[in-house]
């Protein structure tokens, strides 16, 4: 019995491409690129992003990929505009220190095959988007968090700089006066950029990169390097994104949950409106509150149907297609 036959058995067959993709080949990409120029016309390659930082970074994505870049490589290319920016004040070189004064970062990377790689309360590195995919592709492991994954990027060559920008410095000074922890949506302690790739090859990818709550406790590990959480890839489905308060997407596997709706027929835009809509209802159910709370989700389907969602007002993201580069509002759930 061959492989093919031994999987029709077990009723499987549709999934030999998912158990061996790299058996499958060119041809499962050939096929997933013609269905994508079947369903998207002109389109191509797309990227989007959250919070309006990501107008220039999927920007930036979607030329890399016309020139031929793989999703993977764009989607690396674009947030690393924003982490090396020190005036974005939540992501990368400036982000908001923890409550200890130091800056902490976390980060994942996840691609249409289902690698992945994540580093987690790392220090002193500007790039955890890019040692993130170091991990994934140099590493038997998927995450490296604090002093480690600040080892291994010394062993890898990342330089090591003070992440802490003055600026950011001074906000803490002062928030130290009072120490008094507390989420409020929008601000801008809730800023991650989460940004996702299609590319002209049909393959999906996503980075999730954020210095997390501002002011958090040392050590804390929001969604956003939790694949799952903060960022999921199905490369024979779409992709997702999570911004906003990371202990409630955690708590619901957020981004799993948008990607899982989609593949259960809902649209990125449908499938958004459902996660937030399930959370919000288990917040009813726990009898928590959650007016000082934001969660926001965009997500990308394989025709390059796009959908963003938040729980409240104020949360916006970028759309870059041929069509050009637009920051859209997220529709909300609660006024
Ligand atoms: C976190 N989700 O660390 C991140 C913060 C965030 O927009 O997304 N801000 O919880």
């Amino acid at each position: 019995m061959n492989r093919s036959d031994f999987l029709k058995t077990l009723g499987l067959g549709a999934l030999g491409s998912l158990i061996a993709p790299g058996a499958a080949g060119a041809g499962a990409l050939g096929a997933r690129n013609q269905k994508l120029e079947a369903s998207n016309g002109a389109l191509g390659a797309m990227s989007i992003g959250t919070w309006p930082f990501a107008e220039h970074t999927t920007r930036a994505a979607l030329e890399a990929m016309r020139k031929g870049s793989s999703a993977l490589d764009a989607v690396e290319l674009g947030v690393k505009i924003c982490e090396a920016d020190p005036r974005e004040r939540s992501v990368g070189l400036g982000g908001r220190p923890d409550r200890d004064g130091r800056v902490t970062l976390d980060a994942c990377i996840m691609d249409h095959l289902g690698n992945i790689g994540a580093v987690a309360a790392c220090e002193q590195v500007v790039h955890v988007s890019s040692l993130a995919r170091a991990v994934m592709e140099r590493t038997p492991h998927v995450m490296l968090v604090g002093d480690g994954a600040t080892q291994f990027a010394r062993e890898q060559g990342f330089p090591l700089q003070n992440l802490l920008v003055p600026e950011s410095e001074a906000e803490w000074k002062k928030w130290l006066e009072k120490a008094e922890y507390k989420t409020i949506p929008n601000i801008e302690n809730h800023d991650t950029i989460g940004q996702l790739t299609l590319d002209a090859e049909g393959r999906l990818a996503g980075c999730c990169t954020t210095s997390g709550m501002a002011f958090k406790m040392h050590g804390r590990v929001g969604d956003s390097p939790i694949i799952g959480a903060g960022l999921y890839v199905d490369g024979e489905v779409g992709a997702a994104t999570a911004t906003g308060h990371g202990e409630e997407v955690v708590r619901t596997v957020g981004s799993f949950r948008v990607v899982a709706a989609i593949k259960a027929g809902k649209s990125p835009q449908q499938a958004c409106k459902a996660a937030v809509r399930e959370i919000h209802q288990l917040f009813v159910r726990r009898g928590k509150p959650w007016a000082d709370t934001q969660i926001g989700f965009i997500a990308m389907d394989l025709k390059g149907q796009v959908g963003g969602f938040a729980l409240r007002p104020g949360f916006s993201y970028a759309v870059a297609s041929a069509k050009g580069v637009e920051v859209l509002p997220a529709p909300f759930l609660l006024a």
